[in-house]
C-alpha cells in the first residue's frame, strides 16, 4: 500500500535540482529522479496482481538501475577511511617564510580531513597494523591546498615508479586474495627484504605507530621535503608535521586484534562519537625549516630522500597553526568517499621539490580520480569545490554539472576582452621559483640514497626498552605468519644490519639462526621518536567504563561522571543487563551490558562501590583484559571485592582504590588515563618466554 496519500495540488516551482541543497532526500514527496511525484514504491506495475511485471514500469527500472550502480571503484590504496570537517587557524608565525595566505596572521580556513589505512578494502577493520593516511584539504582563499600525508614520516620506496610494486606486494595474494588488510604475509616480506630502502619505514610500521589508539592520538607528516617561498621570493626547505594535542598513543597488539573483530569501526566510531560529544580532534601544524642549499641536504641528510627524517633535535618543529576537527560529515559517500586529494593542489608560497617519490605522486592523484569518480569533472563535486572563484576554461566531459556561460573557453581571445585575466605573482598567480634544471637523461638514484639502515638503527635505538620489545614482537608475529623460510631468513639478514639485539630476539622467536651484520654504531639518538610519556596528558575524547548494578552507589557514579565530563572524556555505565539503574534521586542509563561490550572500548575501568561480585565470566574477562592491556583500573568502597573476584588485587600496579568518589579519586583516575597505560604492569602481564637464539 502507498504510505501516504499524495497532495493533489500542483507542485510549487522550486529551485533547479542542480542547485546545492535541493536534493535533500527528505522533502515532502517521493519522486523519480526527474521530479515526478510517485504514488507507490512498494509494488511493481503488473498485468494483474498475479501477472508478469510490465516493461513499462519506468519507476521500477529507474530504481533498480540506480541501485545496480551505487558502488564506485574504491581507492586502489587508502580505500578504508573516515573524515571530518573543521577549521585551521593560523598563528601567523610562518608569514616570514611563506607567502601562503592561509598561513598569514589570524587566518581561519575551512578544512576537510580524511584518515585512512593503506592496504585494506573499504570494508576492512580499522585497527590493523598499517600506515595511516592523514590527508588534509584546506579550502583557502587562494584555491585548495592539499597536504596528503601519513602518520609515519618516511616511505617504503625512494622512487614513485616502485609504488605499484610495493602495493602489489602488500595487497592480498593474487591467487586466493588473502590476507586482507595486513602485511603479515610472504609477498610483503619478500618485497621489503629485497628492497632494503624500505627498512626504516618497516621499523615504523612494526612499532606502536602501526596501531594507533585513535585518529586524535596520531602524528601526521608531509613526508617529502617541500619548498616555501616568501613575499620577497626567498626560499626555505620544509618538512610538515601535525602534532596531536592529545599526545601520541597506541593500542597494544592484542587489543588491536580483538578490536578488529569486536568493533571493526573502532577508529571511525571513536572520531564520530567524540565530535558528537563535543570533544573535537586537535592538531598543531609544525614546520621544520631547513636552509635551501644547492645540494638540498641538511647535516648530511639528503632532503630529497623520502626514507629519511630530520631528527627534531637537529631542526625543531615550529608550530604555525591549529587544526580543529569538530563536524562530522553529513553523508559518507558524498563527502568522505568522493573527496579527491591531489599533491599538485598547491597555493602560492608552497612548492614541491624533486623528490622522485613526490614527482610520481603529482601524476597519480589526478589520474586515479578519472576512473574512481567517473571523469574529469570531479572538482565540481561539493566536497572538492574550491571556496575560491573558479574560471578554468575547461569544457564538457562526463558529469558536467556546471551550465557554463559565454563562448570563449580559450585564450587569448578577442571576443571577451581576453578574459579571464592571467594573474601575476603580485595578483596571487602561482609562479614557480625559477630553478636551473640540467643533467643527463638517466634511470638511477643518487649515491646519497644508498644508506638504507642508519636511520632505521636510530629509530629502533631511540625507543624505550618497552617500545623496542613491541617492535621485536611485531616482527616475530609478522614473519611467523610467513610460509617461506627463505623470506624469513632474508629479513633477518636485513635486521642484522639494523641492530644485533633486534635481529637475535626475532630470530629466537622464529626458531632460526641469527645472522650477523654490521649495524651503524655511532648513530645519534632522537628521544623525540619515543611516544612513552611520563607526565599525564589531556584525556578529552577518552572513554571510561564504570561497572555497576542495581545496588551500586549511583550517587558516586553521578559525581564521577561530572569529573570525567569536565575533562572532556566520556563515562559509560556497564551493567549485567540493559535499562536504567535508579536509586533515590540518582538515575543512570545502562550504556553497555556485559554481553555487548569488551574491554577494548575503554581507556580505564572503574567498579562502583556496593556492586555485587557475581563471578560472571564475562565480567572477569572484561577486567582481566583491561588489566592485561595495562589500562588503569579503579574501584571505590567495596567495589574492590569485584576486582578481587576477577583476580585483581588492590596492590597491583595501576589499581586505584578509594573509599568514595572524591576529588582526589577522580583526579588520580584521570591522571592515570592521561598517562595512557600503566606500563609498570607490562612485565607482569605481557611477558612471553622465548628460548635463546639457536
Ligand atoms: Fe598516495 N595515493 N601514493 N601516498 N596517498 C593515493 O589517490 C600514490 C604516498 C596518501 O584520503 C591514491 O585518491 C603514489 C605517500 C594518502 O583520499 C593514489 C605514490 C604518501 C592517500 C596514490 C604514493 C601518500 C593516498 C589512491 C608513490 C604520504 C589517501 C586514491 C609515488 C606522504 C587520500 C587516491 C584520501 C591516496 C598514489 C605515495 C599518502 C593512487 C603513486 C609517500 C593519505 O593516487
Amino acid at each position: 500500500m502507498p504510505s501516504a496519500k499524495p497532495d493533489q495540488s500542483a507542485p510549487a516551482p522550486v529551485e533547479p535540482t542542480g542547485v546545492e541543497g535541493t536534493r535533500t532526500q527528505n522533502g515532502e514527496f517521493l519522486t523519480t529522479a526527474q521530479g515526478l511525484r510517485l504514488p507507490d514504491t512498494d509494488h511493481s506495475l503488473k498485468a494483474g496482481s498475479r501477472g508478469p511485471t510490465l516493461m513499462e514500469d519506468f519507476h521500477l527500472r529507474e530504481k533498480i538501475t540506480h541501485f545496480d550502480h551505487e558502488r564506485i571503484p574504491e581507492r586502489v590504496v587508502h580505500a578504508r577511511g573516515a573524515a571530518a570537517h573543521g577549521t585551521f587557524e593560523s598563528y601567523g608565525t610562518a608569514a616570514a617564510v611563506t607567502r601562503a595566505d592561509f598561513l598569514a596572521e589570524r587566518r581561519t580556513t575551512p578544512v576537510f580531513v580524511r584518515f585512512s589505512t593503506v592496504l585494506g578494502s573499504r570494508g576492512s577493520a580499522d585497527t590493523v597494523r598499517d600506515v595511516r593516511g592523514f590527508a588534509v584539504k584546506f579550502y583557502t582563499a587562494e584555491g585548495n591546498f592539499d597536504l596528503v600525508g601519513n602518520n609515519m614520516p618516511v616511505f617504503f620506496i625512494q622512487d614513485g615508479i616502485k609504488f605499484p610494486d610495493v602495493i602489489h606486494a602488500g595487497k592480498p595474494h593474487p591467487d586466493r586474495e588473502i590476507p586482507q588488510a595486513q602485511t603479515a604475509h610472504d609477498t610483503f616480506w619478500d618485497f621489503v627484504s629485497t628492497h632494503t630502502e624500505a627498512t626504516h619505514h618497516v621499523l615504523w610500521a612494526m612499532s606502536d605507530r602501526g596501531i594507533p589508539r585513535s585518529y586524535r592520538t596520531m602524528e601526521g607528516f608531509g613526508v617529502h621535503t617541500f619548498r616555501l617561498v616568501n613575499a620577497e621570493g626567498a626560499t626555505t626547505l620544509v618538512k610538515f608535521h601535525w602534532k596531536p594535542v592529545a599526545g601520541v598513543h597506541s593500542l597494544v597488539w592484542e587489543e588491536a586484534q580483538i578490536a578488529a573483530g569486536v568493533d571493526p569501526d573502532f577508529h571511525r566510531r571513536d572520531m564520530a562519537d567524540a565530535i558528537e560529544a563535543g570533544a573535537p580532534l586537535e592538531f598543531e601544524l609544525g614546520l621544520q625549516l631547513l636552509p635551501d642549499t644547492e645540494d638540498q641536504t641538511f647535516e648530511g641528510i639528503d632532503l630529497l630522500d623520502p626514507t629519511k627524517i630530520v631528527p627534531e633535535e637537529l631542526a625543531p618543529v615550529q608550530l604555525v597553526g591549529k587544526l580543529t576537527l569538530d563536524r562530522n560529515p553529513t553523508n559518507y559517500f558524498a563527502e568522505t568517499e568522493q573527496v579527491a586529494f591531489h599533491t599538485g593542489n598547491l597555493v602560492p608560497g608552497i612548492e614541491v621539490t624533486d623528490d622522485p617519490l613526490m614527482q610520481a605522486r603529482l601524476f597519480s592523484y589526478l589520474d586515479t580520480q578519472l576512473t574512481r569518480l567517473g571523469g574529469p569533472n570531479f572538482t565540481q563535486l561539493p566536497i572538492n569545490c574550491p571556496h575560491a572563484a573558479v574560471n578554468d576554461n575547461l569544457r564538457d566531459g562526463m558529469h558536467q554539472t556546471a551550465v557554463h556561460t559565454g563562448v570563449t573557453p580559450y585564450l587569448p581571445n578577442g571576443l571577451d576582452e581576453d578574459r579571464p585575466v592571467r594573474a601575476s605573482a603580485d595578483e596571487g598567480g602561482y609562479v614557480q621559483v625559477p630553478r636551473e634544471v640540467s643533467g643527463p637523461k638517466i634511470r638511477e638514484n643518487p649515491v646519497s640514497f644508498d644508506d638504507h639502515f642508519s636511520q632505521a638503527t636510530m629509530f629502533y635505538r631511540s625507543l624505550t626498552p618497552l617500545e623496542r620489545k613491541h617492535v621485536v614482537e611485531a616482527f616475530t608475529f609478522e614473519l611467523g605468519k610467513c610460509y617461506e623460510q627463505g623470506v624469513k631468513q632474508r629479513e633477518l639478514a636485513v635486521l642484522a644490519e639494523v641492530d644485533a639485539d633486534l635481529c637475535e630476539q626475532v630470530a629466537a622467536g622464529l626458531g632460526l639462526p641469527a645472522p650477523t651484520g654490521s649495524p651503524a654504531e655511532d648513530v645519534v639518538l632522537s628521544p623525540a621518536l619515543s611516544q612513552v610519556v611520563t607526565e599525564p596528558g589531556p584525556v578529552a575524547g577518552r572513554k571510561i567504563g564504570v561497572i555497576a548494578d542495581a545496588g551500586s552507589d549511583l550517587a558516586g557514579i553521578t559525581k564521577l561522571r561530572k569529573a570525567v565530563e569536565r575533562a572532556g572524556a566520556t563515562l559509560l555505565v556497564i551493567a549485567p543487563v540493559g535499562g536504567e539503574l535508579k536509586k533515590g534521586r540518582s538515575l543512570h542509563t545502562v550504556d553497555r551490558t556485559l554481553l555487548t561490550t569488551r574491554s577494548i572500548e575503554f581507556d580505564a575501568l572503574v567498579v562502583a562501590g556496593s556492586t555485587t561480585p557475581t563471578g560472571d565470566i564475562k565480567l572477569t574477562v572484561l577486567l582481566q583484559e583491561a588489566f592485561r592491556h595495562c589500562k588503569a583500573i579503579a574501584a571505590w568502597g567495596d567495589g574492590l571485592q569485584v576486582l578481587a573476584a576477577a583476580g585483581i588485587g588492590a596492590d597491583q600496579p595501576g589499581v586505584l582504590a578509594g573509599d568514595e568518589v572524591g576529588r582526589e579519586f577522580a583526579a588520580e583516575l584521570l591522571a592515570a588515563v592521561g598517562l595512557h597505560r600503566v606500563w609498570e604492569r607490562a612485565d607482569l602481564v605481557m611477558a612471553s618466554i622465548v628460548p635463546p637464539s639457536v
